[in-house]
């Protein structure tokens, strides 16, 4: 028997925070009737909004320098589920798990799949791994994978995209996202233009292997682990890649994958207006793909994404399907902890951008007036929706203060326990 936190914890801990929540809720709710808006309404858009955990992210972090690893950690996917099986128990708005293959490669995908399935979870978009070089691996992927010079790395990188997808249809995935390194350290290294055939090569046999119903998401990424040049380094070249493959292609966005201060919630906005988003790895960053908790350095750039994606979700755009994902890496907090914050800091971004009077922001930006636009937006993005968040969270079984109640439980404490093991500085680089 494995401790998990159990429903009678979690009301007990309602039961303590209930006052300030209805008080708080009726004071908002008293706010938004004087704007018209209902708060209910918001309620059931915060309880309807989900996003997938990485499976990698519930393990402790770590970067090149080093990866200081945290008590109980899970040694392995059925523990790395229970982790996650906790978040959704707390926060409900993360009931998919998105796998890396052959990082959680299962010895049975039914048997996982049943066992996901004992702590409601399901799965969303699989990942492939052609950036690493495996134990046995015939071809090494030090100088690419899907762009390599010799068509047999680039035959072994198709065939791994390939049983990632036949994984994934067993665990009832829809979806395969396909991040590579490729790229180079020096100019000359790579011929740009066929370097960009190749690719799309290999992604026509990935491509052609999908199911009928199944998407596969182009993730670019403008630098690391190639440092001169990478193949899929921009948003321009995802899209080309994704019309030439087809509908079923479409492009990822990873917050951290674009060089400082460039406008991504545009870069939102085109591919929706293209009809090409897949969806989106959240997280956040200062510098470069630091893979730092969503909202933490910039929510305003978060509430700006939001806003772009319920426009187009209340003009019913076609095509509009967005994954929603976190990819993280926690290096000095509890995964799990950073992971249900992530969480909740989306669904506020989300409720905010439900809060924009549309039609003052419209009427504004046909007056050309700058100042009341960005004054609509700010109404929305310094509005305090906590209240809804937490009744959200509790009406679908969960912890109205998630964070309190997971301290509170002891969780990671018993962890240590049933998982002796591995405290302290160990290899570097992602669990
Ligand atoms: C690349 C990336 C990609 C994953 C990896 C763990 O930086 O964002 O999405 O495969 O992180
Ligand atoms: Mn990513």
């Amino acid at each position: 028997m494995t401790f998990e936190i159990d429903d009678s914890f979690i009301d007990d801990q309602n039961r303590k925070a209930r006052a300030w929540v209805d008080e708080d809720y009726e004071a908002l709710a008293r706010k938004l009737r004087r704007q018209n808006v209902d708060i209910e309404d918001l309620v059931k858009k915060a309880a309807a909004f989900h996003v997938a955990i990485p499976s990698w992210g519930v393990g402790t972090g770590g970067t090149r320098f080093a990866r200081f690893a945290g008590e109980g950690e899970p040694r392995g996917i059925y523990e790395k589920l229970e982790d996650c099986g906790t978040i959704f128990k707390l926060v409900r708005s993360t009931p998919a798990v998105s796998l890396h293959i052959p990082w959680d490669k299962p010895d049975d995908a039914s048997k996982l799949r049943a066992f996901a399935g004992t702590r409601g979870l399901s799965f969303d978009a699989m990942n492939s791994n052609t950036f690493q070089d495996q134990p046995g691996q015939t071809h090494s992927y030090k100088f690419g994978s899907l762009t390599h010079p010799d068509r047999l790395v680039r035959e072994q990188a198709v065939a791994h995209n390939i049983e990632c997808i036949e994984i994934g249809k067993t665990l009832g995935s829809k979806a395969h996202t396909v991040w590579i390194a490729d790229g180079g350290n020096f100019p000359g290294q790579q011929h740009f233009q066929r370097a960009l055939e190749r690719y799309l090569e290999s992604m026509r046999e990935i491509y052609a292997a999908l199911p009928d119903d199944w998407r596969v998401f182009i993730e670019h990424k403008f630098y690391e682990p190639a440092f001169y040049s990478t193949v899929i380094n921009d948003w321009g070249t995802s899209y080309y890649c994704a019309r030439e493959l087809g509908p079923k292609a479409f492009c990822l966005v990873d917050l951290g994958h674009h060089a400082p201060n460039v406008n991504i919630e545009m870069i939102v906005a085109r591919l929706i207006q293209f009809g090409k988003l897949a969806g989106f790895h959240f997280n956040d960053s200062k510098y470069g793909d630091d893979d730092l908790d969503a909202g933490s350095i910039k929510p305003f750039q978060l509430f700006l994404i939001f806003n772009e994606l319920v426009d187009a979700e209340l003009n019913s755009v076609a095509n509009f399907n967005p994954a929603y994902m976190l990819d993280q890496s926690h290096n000095v907090t509890d995964p799990i902890e950073s992971l249900m914050m992530s969480a909740v800091e989306l669904v506020r971004s989300y409720v905010q951008a439900h809060l924009v009077d549309r039609d003052a922001l419209n009427e504004a930006q046909e007056q050309c007036d700058p100042l009341l636009a960005l004054a609509t937006l700010k109404q929305a993005f310094t509005t305090d929706v906590a209240p809804i968040l937490a009744v959200a969270r509790e009406r679908s079984g969960g912890a109205i203060d998630p964070l309190k109640t997971y301290r509170q439980s002891g969780y990671r404490r018993h962890k240590a326990k049933e998982r002796p093991g591995q405290k302290g500085v160990t290899a570097s680089g992602i669990v």
